[in-house]
């Protein structure tokens, strides 16, 4: 991802003026340059990537750590997306998951598209090919959000799921890892849409510090490498901060992030990591 990334990016990018640098920090290098550099990048609204302690084998510096490309999609870009995930609400309902074992319900609520779709109830975490309450399939991938994962992710195969999460105004979502997908060599890619966020990433440890960013509408972020099993969430929605309409079906909703994730090993991982 490192290498020619300046050209890749400037083609990809929907603001034509934005200036894009690539920041590619090899393991080795501690943790606080890193957070110190990520905002002083941050601040000039280039894409930032940095990587968090873990040992990876070297191929895996090409799709390492977490890249922020800030204001990636243009304005309209935004709501056709929203409309498609209107489209997607539509055949696929938002459904509200709860907590394994205590049954306590997220404060956001769900849907998916893709082949597969992540769902939480009190049985577990997984991810399954049926809607939990239509039994349908979920519907298939807008053909946008598949040019965007072969765009940015820097990884061979396909996505298999995306999962959608939506907000309300009190909406938030506790730190964790993902760790229910079989390949940690594909990176997770996120969309927000609608009102901004304050999103935090930290280390592999819970405990571990954290950095915090403000996600906006048309901001993809890249989790890969290393940062990959970093814990993160979001602590609020910044009401009424949203740049577009979300369309008919959101219009109660605050925010929208969606996930593009790989969920099984692809046989042509180009990196191989053992989970
Ligand atoms: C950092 N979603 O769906 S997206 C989730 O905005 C989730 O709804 C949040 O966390 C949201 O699991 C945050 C950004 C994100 C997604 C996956 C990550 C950050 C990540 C995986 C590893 C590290
Ligand atoms: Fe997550």
């Amino acid at each position: 991802m490192h290498r020619n990334s300046e050209a890749l990016w400037f083609d990809c990018l929907a603001v034509p003026f934005a200036v894009t640098y690539s920041v590619t920090l090899y393991r080795g290098v501690v943790l606080e340059p890193q957070r110190a550099l990520s905002r002083v990048l941050y601040a000039f609204g280039r894409t930032v990537v940095s990587q968090l302690p873990l040992n990876l084998p070297e191929a895996c510096a090409e799709h390492a750590g977490v890249v922020y490309h800030r204001q990636y999609l243009s304005k309209d870009a935004q709501m056709a997306l929203s409309a498609q995930v209107c489209d997607i609400i539509a055949a696929a309902p938002l459904f509200q998951p709860v907590m394994p074992r205590t049954g306590k319900p997220f404060s956001v609520t769900m849907t998916n598209c893709g082949p597969l779709g992540w769902v939480s109830d009190k049985a577990g975490y997984r991810y399954q090919p049926l809607h939990p309450v239509t039994g349908e399939p979920w519907p298939p991938f807008p053909p946008a959000l598949l040019a965007l994962w072969r765009a940015v992710a820097g990884y061979d195969g396909m996505p298999e799921a995306c999962l959608i999460n939506i907000y309300g105004a009190t909406a938030r979502m506790g730190s964790h890892q993902d760790r229910d997908e079989a390949d940690f060599a594909a990176p997770v890619v996120s969309v927000s849409l609608g009102d901004a966020a304050t999103f935090h990433v930290g280390g592999l440890k819970r405990g571990d510090a954290k950095s915090r960013f403000r996600l906006e509408s048309g901001d993809v972020l890249v989790l890969g490498g290393a940062s990959r099993l970093a814990f993160h969430g979001i602590d609020k929605v910044h009401v009424g901060t949203s740049p577009i309409p979300l369309g008919a079906a959101l219009a109660d909703c605050s925010r929208v992030n969606l996930t593009l994730r790989r969920v099984n090993r692809a046989s042509t991982s180009s990196c191989g990591v053992a989970p």
